[in-house]
């Protein structure tokens, strides 16, 4: 059996172990400094196994030892938003989690592919690239599935067509400046901007935009679990059965698109090696000018954390 260390066994974490448990893909080691909690989830968890039929083991800790091992390490360690946040005012304290989390884990196992959530995203991927010293293939953050599928949920609200008909790309960094490419979007097949008014396409776009504060102003408490967990679940998934899936993450750009030295969302292919293919798109003027605003945005959050954390 594969096996997938989860630190950070909160709402996001634990949701994940949820998910996967359910696709019996991996036993489960679930890793949180709250002494007792992960281990009482992880037990609540393994009981509900019976229930389901699936034959998964699920482990609790406070300490990496029980990692040891792992195919697959997912990093949603650290504080989550609260109203009035943006990712970027998360930066410094998640940096002082994540940085130790990547870099202790590895020890253990040393073979894994990262699978990072904690947000900012694109820069809590890039401190786990540059302290790990992994190559770029090994690790990998998730946003654009997310991303992706929040805008094919309002799509399919607005068109009554069902959520599999409904094809979204939304790459760039993971915040307010994100790019749904409209152009590359489909209602089975038929571009979105032949599908719908353009009033309705842009009003779309912007609550994809800001899909994540839609969500923290709501919940008050924190921020958005089920469907950022799902979309991590898709993509161990992939990379664990070797499926060569396309899907939209935040990848560590060596010239694509012309970026370098930096994680940006780009469709990429998940296999048993990690991201196996950046695919790049052929983008017109306007979506030349909406990936660079983008990725200036994850330049400076970038830049900010070069201040803060040694390489
Ligand atoms: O799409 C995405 N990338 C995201 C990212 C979608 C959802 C959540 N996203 C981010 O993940 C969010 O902005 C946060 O930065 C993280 C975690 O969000 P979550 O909603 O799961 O927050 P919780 O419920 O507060 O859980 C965080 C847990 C909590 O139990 C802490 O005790 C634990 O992290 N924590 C640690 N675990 C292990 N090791 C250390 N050092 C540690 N520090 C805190």
């Amino acid at each position: 059996m594969n096996k997938i260390s989860i630190i950070g066994a909160g709402m996001t974490g634990a949701t994940t172990a949820h998910w996967l448990a359910e696709r019996e893909i991996a036993d489960l080691v679930l890793v949180d400094i709250v002494e007792g909690m992960p281990q009482g989830k992880s037990l609540d968890m393994l009981e509900a196994m019976p229930i389901i039929g699936k034959d998964v083991e699920i482990v609790g800790a406070n300490d990496y030892a029980a990692t040891r091992g792992s195919d697959i390490i997912i990093i949603t360690a650290g504080l989550a938003r609260k109203p009035g946040m943006s990712r970027d005012d998360l930066l410094s304290k998640n940096a002082e989690i994540v940085g130790p989390a990547a870099t202790e884990t590895l020890k253990h196992s040393p073979d894994a592919i990262f699978i990072v959530l904690t947000n900012p995203l694109d820069t809590m991927a890039y401190l786990t690239l540059k302290k790990t010293g992994l190559p770029r293939e090994r690790v990998v953050g998730q946003a654009g599935i997310l991303d992706s599928a929040r805008m094919r949920a309002f799509v399919a609200k607005e068109t009554g067509v069902s959520v599999e008909n409904i094809n979204c790309y939304v790459l760039g960094g993971h915040g307010d400046e994100m790019v749904p490419l409209t152009r590359h979007s489909n209602v089975a097949g038929i571009p979105l901007k032949e599908y719908l008014p353009a009033d309705k396409l842009e009003a779309i776009v912007a609550r994809t935009r800001k899909g994540g504060g839609e969500i923290v102003n709501l919940l008050k408490t924190g921020s958005a679990y089920y469907a950022p967990s799902v979309a991590c679940t898709q993509m161990a998934e992939a990379i664990l059965k070797d499926k060569h899936l396309i899907v939209p993450c935040a990848a560590y750009m060596n010239g694509e698109y012309g970026l370098k030295d930096m994680f940006f969302g780009v469709p990429v292919m998940l296999g048993r090696k990690g991201i196996e293919k950046i695919i790049e798109y052929k983008l017109d003027e306007d979506e030349k000018a909406m990936f660079e605003k983008s990725a200036g945005a994850v330049k400076e959050t970038h830049e900010a954390l070069k201040k803060l954390v040694e390489f």
